[in-house]
């Protein structure tokens, strides 16, 4: 614990660390967490936060979630890593609750969302050849411009944002980008009968939550079902109730032939993910062609497992539908001319920062921190606003009083 010094010192301090002792790989808004619980965080000072980023959609079901540290603590001290190598009481109990909660024959375990993606995109190459008869090497995987799928070599390499990828080729190949919610481009693209799979986010995050036309997903389904293609749903952040339904694809009813989860499967506890899919796909892969230490754990089957119950049984989806249409409202109410554009569903929103100064959503985020709501920009001028989804109607409405001063603020310098 740092001495007792002042507010500035303190964070100042924690900050320092990281910077002499880290890589320095992000640049974080100036606040040092501590403590979280719900929809709310304190800085090292027991300065009180709004979350309204949730951990990037990982803490949706809140912050330090009571049953799901509580299932946390109660696996810890029975079991928490066996390997693959041997049997465990809770992985198949798991798979079976994930079979039936999502509704596909099997799941494979994995970490990060990354991992899952790379799992996914494994699992299509595999069954573009062992079952389309795609010549081998040779299969393709249609991707939008402007995705995020994670970080690896592999991901980035069909990644259109040069931050994520300049100097770091060679690139895997074997990846076509084109515009995305662009059904014209997909149709003319899966007219090469290479292509094995669409990988798509239902909702683009980190693009600055691009939401695509109405339909677009289930007519994108329907052209990968004609082209004999696997549609690989990347639900890892618009997953798991975020969007006001337990999968963004089911506002349209589209079942993914892939399905990538990751995040908020383990309500913010550690990394858990999972790629699930019936078995003329999954079990394309054998025994020993693929896997990880820590995939599927007994600990991450615990808490996910109660992760998703905790979804269900506190309807997280319907008040996100719920508290998203409100905070949506609420924001266009105020009639800010800072905002050009509030977008969204559910409770993964962004508003769009219309100003001549091109730090000018970095300047409303600090703003934004000093009264009391913590929030980031995305790709510049978008700030995004996903608090966990057991935010109130009280809470939304101090969250839009607190954006409200902070607006006007910026406005008055
Ligand atoms: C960072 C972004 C969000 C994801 C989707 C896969 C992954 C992510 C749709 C990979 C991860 C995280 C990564 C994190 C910040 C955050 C992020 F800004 F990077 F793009 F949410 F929008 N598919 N997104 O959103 O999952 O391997 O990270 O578990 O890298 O800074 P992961």
């Amino acid at each position: 614990m740092s001495p007792a010094i002042s507010f500035s010192e303190r964070t100042e301090y924690y900050i320092s660390l990281e910077s002499k002792y880290g890589a320095h790989n992000y640049h974080p808004i100036p606040v040092v967490l501590s403590k979280g619980l719900g929809v709310y965080v304190w800085d090292v000072d027991g300065k009180k936060y709004f979350d309204y980023l949730s951990g990037y959609s990982a803490v949706n079901q809140g912050h330090c979630h009571p049953r799901i540290v509580n299932a946390l603590i109660e696996q810890a001290q029975r079991l928490t890593l066996t390997s693959r190598a041997f049997h465990n009481d809770q992985l198949g109990v798991y798979e079976a609750f994930m079979s039936d909660f999502f509704g596909y024959d099997k799941v494979l375990p994995m970490n990060t969302g990354v991992e899952a993606v790379e799992t996914a995109i494994k699992l299509c190459r595999r069954w573009a050849y062992s079952v389309k008869g795609i010549p081998e090497g040779a299969a393709k995987i249609i991707v939008c411009a402007n995705n995020f799928h994670g970080r690896t070599t592999t991901v980035i390499s069909f990644s259109s944002d040069p931050d994520s990828k300049k100097q770091f080729g060679p690139f895997t190949p074997g990846f076509e980008s084109i515009p995305y919610n662009d059904l014209n481009a997909l149709g003319n693209a899966l007219r090469d009968s290479n292509v094995a799979g669409f990988l798509v986010e239902p909702i683009q995050g980190e693009a600055g939550v691009i939401v695509p036309d109405d339909g677009f997903l289930r007519k994108a389904k329907e052209y990968c079902e004609m082209a004999n293609v696997l549609f690989i749903g990347d639900e890892i952040q618009t997953g798991l109730a975020r969007t006001g339904k337990m999968l963004c694809c089911d506002h349209e009813s589209v079942r993914p032939d892939i399905l990538i989860l990751g995040k908020a499967l383990s309500g913010g506890m550690f990394p858990i993910s999972a790629v699930l899919a019936d078995d003329p796909v999954m079990l394309t892969i054998k025994p020993g062609e693929h896997g990880s230490t820590y995939g599927g754990n007994p600990l991450a089957c615990f808490v996910a497992t109660e992760a998703l119950k905790v979804l269900r049984e506190e309807n997280l989806a319907q008040n996100a539908e719920q508290m998203g249409a409100l905070l949506r409202d609420e924001i266009r109410a105020l009639q800010s001319p800072l905002i050009s554009d509030v977008r969204g569903k559910g409770l993964l929103n962004a508003i769009e920062i219309k100003h001549s100064d091109a730090h000018a959503a970095w300047e409303i985020c600090l703003l934004l921190k000093e009264y009391g709501l913590l929030a980031k920009p995305t790709h510049g001028d978008k700030i995004r606003l996903a608090p966990p989804l057991v935010i109130q109607r009280e809470q939304i409405l101090e969250s839009v009083e607190i954006l409200k001063r902070s607006l006007e603020e910026f406005e008055s310098r």
